[in-house]
């Protein structure tokens, strides 16, 4: 066993993984609290996935002034964004600026993976090994990792053999890089691909997009914030994000009536009412459609009311009728995959120096050393850059040997579909926590709100359960089964169930298809985690 610190073995009351956002304000919180605090992190810096997704045109699609932490009223007084929608930089330079005033990085260790964590029955501990060869043990474990943290590159044929450079969006270089005077392909056209490709368009001599299934996107419509806007947030900042963790989707936006839900079908109302929502939300752009219309979710009638609008509204983007076809999302509901907001995307194809190549009936056959081949065609390119997303939810904590008691393995006991009592505890790995895991939300509502709620509940659980040695708590097995059960159930209907996305684990080729996150909605959620742990904990097995 080798040690961290002096050649010690260290002992820590809670061990962190990840320096994401929810990482972070986990350690902030049990930083408060005086207990002692170690945060692993893979990456140089802070920041989770906005470390790494530093591509061009990165930059988030929930406004900033609700994509931000909630939980201190000076810090979001305090803090001015500059854009509707902060770019990947300015989250960096936030989240730096909160590790700073916080004083968290003194607990933090950087370019370091989490490679296990095994749990100590007798000593009720868990060990957990990282890459750098240490050892350290802790009464708690809490996984920040992230559910889009873990790149994916599909095994293409003759991969290693393409001789020119290769780009990941989810794991982009830090020094810049300029495609200028160069022949660029871009492998994918989910949101990675369509926030970075209208910039990288405007350096490349020649850029070809392989598309194997199109998006849906909408107009975003990012510009400066409007400073008498952000006045008006920041008097309201409370109440109004009261408001938000008490909604559907933990985001209502400043234009409150582009984001407010509409409870009605859209197909019971007229036309005219129903072209009067989608109007006034693609006025206002980005993601407000998810509150659109009760049904769109669930009622494929009313959902290709919408896709119908979607599509009209695509074509007038694109002047050649070929493209704008093979742009068209057909064969699955809007929203099945998630929606992408875009700057001046469909206009891309607009321009002479890109080319869109439908791979949808002729997949890439192989890399070559100097490109892509497709059906009878290659494509000599200097620079592919892989927008193919992500082994989304679970790949991260997959990545991870994890033993519970009496060895249980996490892999084995998600064997099918991963398993997690609110997504927050699976049975058999005592004092151990997912952040925005699977079989919660995370993947439908504001990722901060839900991290922020996750956050005090697992901290609210540390401090009932204590650092006794006898302390432990895990759920019992029958409550992570009617959860799951609960889960399917409210998830039965959903329109997600007919695309092949990151939402089922069907972009990931061999990964069992299954609902990966609840569909309950945030104010459901977090009332269901506050009835999990009433009459002093009695969901769980617990020893204090
Ligand atoms: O990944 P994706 P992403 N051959 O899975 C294609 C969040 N995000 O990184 O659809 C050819 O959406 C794949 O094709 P298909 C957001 O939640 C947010 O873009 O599987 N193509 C698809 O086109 C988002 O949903 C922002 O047929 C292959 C693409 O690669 C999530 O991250 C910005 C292929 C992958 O699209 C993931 O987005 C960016 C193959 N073998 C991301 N394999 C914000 O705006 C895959 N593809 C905040």
């Amino acid at each position: 066993m080798s040690a961290l610190d002096n050649g010690v073995q260290q002992e820590f009351d809670v061990v962190v993984v990840g320096a994401g956002f929810a990482g972070m304000y986990m350690q902030h919180r049990i930083q408060q609290r005086g207990l002692s605090v170690r945060l692993y992190e893979a990456g140089s810096g802070v920041g989770g996935t906005w470390y790494w997704n530093r591509y061009p045109g990165a930059r988030v699609d929930i406004e900033s002034v609700e994509y931000s932490y909630s939980f201190d009223e000076e810090l979001q007084q305090e803090w001015s964004w500059s854009e509707r929608y902060a770019s990947q930089p300015e989250l960096m330079k936030y989240c730096n600026h909160v590790a700073d005033r916080f004083d968290l990085r003194k607990n933090m260790r950087f370019d370091t993976k989490v490679v296990s964590a095994h749990y100590d029955e007798k000593m009720r501990r868990w060990t957990i090994k990282t890459s750098k060869q240490d050892t350290v043990s802790a009464k708690y474990c809490v996984l920040a990792t992230g559910f889009l943290s873990s790149g994916s590159v599909p095994d293409f044929n003759g991969l290693q053999d393409y001789q020119g450079n290769k780009y990941l969006t989810s794991k982009w270089p830090k020094e810049e890089v300029n495609f200028n005077g160069q022949r660029v392909a871009v492998i994918g056209t989910g949101s990675s691909a369509v926030q970075s490709i209208p910039i990288i368009a405007e350096q490349a001599k020649q850029l070809y997009v392989f598309q194997r299934t199109p998006s849906f996107s909408i107009p975003a419509r990012n510009g400066p914030l409007d400073r008498d806007y952000e006045k008006r947030v920041k008097q309201n900042y409370r109440d109004w994000r009261k408001q938000q963790r008490d909604s559907r989707g933990g985001f209502i936006s400043v234009n409150f009536q582009a984001m407010k839900p509409n409870p009605k079908s859209a197909i019971e109302v007229s036309v005219e009412e129903r072209l009067e929502d989608y109007e006034m939300r693609w006025r206002s752009g980005g993601l407000c459609f998810y509150s659109s219309f009760a049904d769109l979710f669930t009622n494929q009638e009313a959902n290709d009311t919408l896709a119908d609008f979607i599509r009209e509204k695509t074509k007038a983007r694109v002047n050649d009728p070929e493209t704008a076809e093979l742009l068209l999302p057909k064969d699955y509901p809007i929203m099945g995959k998630r929606l992408c907001a875009d700057t001046n995307y469909f206009e891309t194809y607009n321009r002479d120096n890109v080319t869109l190549v439908s791979i949808k009936d002729s997949p890439i056959e192989k890399l070559t050393m100097a490109g892509l081949q497709v059906r009878d065609h290659e494509y000599k390119v200097d620079s592919i850059i892989f927008a193919t997303g992500f082994d989304a939810v679970t790949g991260a904590i997959k990545n991870i040997e994890i033993c519970g008691r009496d060895g249980k393995n996490l892999q084995e006991h998600w064997e099918g579909a991963p398993r997690a009592y609110l997504g927050l505890m699976s049975s058999g790995f005592p004092n151990l926590f997912f952040l925005d895991g699977p079989c919660s939300n995370g993947a439908l509502v504001s990722p901060m709100l839900l991290s922020e709620y996750q956050v005090e509940w697992v901290d609210k659980c540390i401090d009932d359960i204590g650092m006794a040695e006898s302390a432990s708590l895990e759920p019992s097995l029958v409550a992570e089964d009617e959860w799951m059960e609960h889960m399917n159930e409210v998830g039965k209907d959903s329109l997600l169930h007919l695309a092949n996305s990151w939402y089922m684990g069907a972009n990931i080729p061999g990964k069992p298809r299954a609902l990966l996150s609840y569909l309950g909605g945030l104010e459901t959620y977090r009332q269901q985690c506050q009835a999990g742990r009433e009459n002093n904990y009695e969901r769980f097995i617990k020893s204090i």
